[in-house]
């Protein structure tokens, strides 16, 4: 069984439809049917100029007719490779501030991704990217600086602005994290030409409600255009919950126009175990959205807003001025596709801002300790990594092409270096394997990396 979604028209009515074949014709569906879930096979043409993947997003006439006209259809002809990092630093260096090698009607577009930590922010930027440039863990605040991804096809560029969680001064104290964790998002957001709100729907605390940093972050830039982005819908059992969530977080108005959707009446029981869970979950990491006004007057010193400005965003569920949606599993290359047509086609005409050699602004040493960063944090309770640091001690690009890395890690006792070195050196050679095959991807070759572990007060 698969969810086929629908939309009527946007002022009418909004439907789910039960569909028992997946790969069911779209003959008969609306014509404003944006796109189905699993409708059709990925890449599948749907005979009117462009294909259909498995995505599901619910979209603007504007940007479908564009689309209808061929500019954004797949062409698998023109497969780009993704650019890669160059191993070394000064190199990478100076192709960042190379010329770009400008074609004739370049086109340009600055993407903010915002949104809670965990939503999945880095993970979609990496698939856009074609390589893993950022590092992506279950743990909040593994991204710890703004970073950009470039990606360059054809005659367009899409620099994409990988954010740290917005997050409260608060919580920048409780988790020691850097200051600039609350300044660069909002920064991120005024050099944009498209906000992309990523949410989780797998996380109930953010389904109901957007985030309160986000709100913020909207309130404050209203005229920079704002998509919504509804990720890890593989996770989600009900997926007619979707249209639920999107009412909510869109306050029922996408681009100007008006929702409706009709609510599952849900049987008692059901009813019974949604308050049951509400009541059990949010442990552990998990930070939830909207419980920081309190963290009063940095909120507001930051954001430029008012105290009364702040306290209707408290209770305002969500922001009726997206001018699409989306709904994505960022996981899945298919889904992410989609996205990125929306992007190119969004581009502008302008200069491109860098070398099209140029996937990222992070440096090849950086790039190095956030990988190994999210193995920690992937593989150690939360308080090994967020006390370690990271020196490296050897960088050596060979000639015969493989990269020698070494890193010491410094732990702050003695029982988290038993921990990070594992039974029989075990723990501490998968994270050296696994961060040194995912430096490979990036660097374009054979990458020896070794980690070795010491206790540094
Ligand atoms: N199942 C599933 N997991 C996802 C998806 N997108 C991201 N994740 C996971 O969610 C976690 C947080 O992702 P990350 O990109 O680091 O989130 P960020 O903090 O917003 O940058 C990681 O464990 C990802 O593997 C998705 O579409 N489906
Ligand atoms: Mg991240």
């Amino acid at each position: 069984m698969a969810f086929r979604v629908s939309i009527s028209t946007f002022g009418k009515s909004l439907r789910v439809r039960r569909v028992a074949n997946v790969s069911a014709p779209l003959a008969n569906a609306s014509p404003f049917l944006r796109t189905g879930w699993a409708a059709r096979p990925p890449g599948t043409n749907n005979g009117h100029g462009f294909r259909f993947t498995p995505a599901c997003f619910i979209t603007s006439d504007a940007f479908l007719s564009r689309l209808a006209k061929g500019k954004a259809e797949t062409d698998d002809t023109h497969y780009h490779h993704p650019a890669s990092v160059l191993p070394d630093s000064a190199e990478q260096l100076s192709l960042l501030v190379k010329d770009p090698d400008q074609p004739e009607n370049s086109k340009v577009l600055r993407v903010a991704i915002i949104g809670a930590p965990n939503a999945g922010k880095s993970t979609l930027s990496n698939q856009l990217l074609g390589r893993k440039v950022f590092a992506v863990s279950k743990k909040v605040h593994t991204t710890r600086a703004r970073a950009l991804g470039v990606l360059t096809e054809d005659d367009t560029q899409i620099i994409l602005l990988d954010t740290p969680g917005l997050t409260t001064p608060t919580k920048v104290k409780r988790h020691q994290l850097e200051k600039s964790l609350l300044e660069d998002p909002w920064n991120t957001v005024k050099e944009a030409g498209l906000v992309v709100v990523m949410v989780d729907v797998s996380d109930k605390w953010a389904c109901n409600k957007l985030d309160f940093e986000v709100l913020k972050c909207l309130t404050q830039h209203p005229d920079v255009p704002a998509v919504l982005v509804l990720n890890k819908v593989d996770l989600l059992k009900s997926k007619s919950r979707l249209l639920e969530i999107t009412a909510d977080l869109t306050c029922g108005v996408v681009n100007g126009r008006k929702l409706q959707v009709r609510r599952v009446i849900k049987p008692p029981w059901a009813e019974r175990r949604t308050d049951r869970e509400a009541r059990t979950s949010g442990s552990g990491d998990e930070e939830k959205p909207g419980g920081d006004v309190a963290d009063g007057e940095g909120s507001e010193a930051l954001s430029g807003l008012s105290k009364e400005q702040l306290r209707a965003l408290k209770t305002q569920q969500g922001w009726a001025h997206f001018k699409d949606v989306f709904m994505v599993s960022a996981v899945d290359g298919e889904d992410v596709e989609t996205l990125k047509r929306y992007l190119v086609v969004g581009a502008k005409p302008g200069s491109w801002q860098y070398h099209s050699d140029v996937l990222t602004d992070q440096t090849p040493e950086e790039i190095c300790t956030n990988t190994v960063r999210e193995k920690l944090l992937e593989y150690l309770p939360k308080e090994v990594p967020y006390t370690m640091t990271q020196a490296i001690d050897l960088w050596h690009d060979r000639e015969n092409g493989e990269l020698d890395i070494a890193v010491k890690l410094y732990v702050k006792k003695e029982s988290h270096m038993k921990m990070v070195i594992g039974q029989a050196g075990q723990m501490v050679a998968r994270i050296a394997r696994e961060a040194g095959d995912d430096l490979s991807t990036v660097f374009l070759r054979e990458v020896k990396l070794r980690l070795s572990v010491k206790v540094k007060n």
